[in-house]
């Protein structure tokens, strides 16, 4: 997954460290595509922040418009791969496709000028070839990304914090303020980033919400299924003349 951001107005620490978490959760190898880096006077620095949240995953700046770093690009473009360029309106999804491509294939729109948005130019997703063999699949920008993830995903991407609550003076500590909170202690020490903690408890919480409605949906669906299997035993012990 090439996650794609724009180092212009676009660009948002936080939204690359909710769709890292996302591509974790899918099993995809995640690539972080920081494109634009023309417009933008402290490319190196913007990566240093990303290399903090993205442990493993390849940081690419790039831009389509200079056709700058798309060597980069191509090292995750193997023959036989495929990738899917994810990222909001306006980031230049389209615009990175066509350059690999070297023609222009997809359309391409200005953003808004007004608010520096997309305007949801790619309506369909769609798979392309590329000339080395490999499938890039363009897609539109996307509006909101639900976080539809397990813990397990989360703890991944956020595993510096979970490190530090293993040393939580309680078990069950939320690190909002409780006494003995290693993950606050680290925050006021300057030695981890309070964003980065509020977008880790805010996903938390919405990780618990999402829970709680998938076991609700689960619950309907069993009761449900019991009905149906019930019914069914009934229909075939009238059928047998056993009523
Ligand atoms: N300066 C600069 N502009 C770029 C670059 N890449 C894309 N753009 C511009 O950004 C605008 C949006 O590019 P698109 O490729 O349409 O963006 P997209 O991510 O495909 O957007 P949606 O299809 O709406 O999701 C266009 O005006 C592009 O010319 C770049 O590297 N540098
Ligand atoms: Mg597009
Ligand atoms: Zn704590």
């Amino acid at each position: 997954m090439f996650l794609v951001s724009g180092l212009d107005g676009e660009y948002n620490l936080r939204r690359v460290e909710r769709y890292l978490t996302v591509a974790a959760d899918s099993g995809a190898k995640p690539v972080v595509v920081l494109n634009k880096a023309d417009l933008c006077e402290t490319v190196s620095e913007h990566v240093r922040k990303v290399r903090r949240i993205a442990t493993d995953a390849p940081i690419c700046a790039v831009s389509a418009k200079e056709m700058l770093g798309l060597d980069a690009l191509r090292e995750h473009l193997g023959c036989g791969e495929t990738v899917a360029f994810i990222g909001s309106s306006g980031v230049g999804k389209s615009a990175l496709i066509n350059a690999l491509l070297g023609s222009e294939r997809q359309e391409v729109r200005e953003v808004r000028e007004s608010d520096r948005r997309g305007r949801h130019t790619t309506t369909r997703r769609e798979l392309i070839p590329l000339p080395d063999g490999a499938l890039v699949i363009d897609s539109p920008g996307m509006r909101e990304l639900q976080p539809w993830t397990d813990e397990e995903a989360l703890g991944r991407t956020f595993d510096d914090i979970e490190e530090l609550a293993r040393q939580c003076r309680f078990r069950d500590c939320r690190h909002r303020g409780e006494p003995g909170c290693a993950v606050q202690a680290a925050v006021e020490a300057g030695e981890l980033d309070a964003g980065r903690v509020r977008n880790y408890l805010r996903l938390t919480r919405e990780l618990s919400h999402l829970a709680v409605r998938q076991d609700d949906l689960l619950k309907r669906v069993v009761k449900q299924r019991k009905k149906q299997v019930a019914r069914r035993i009934r229909k075939r012990n009238v059928e047998r003349g056993a009523w």
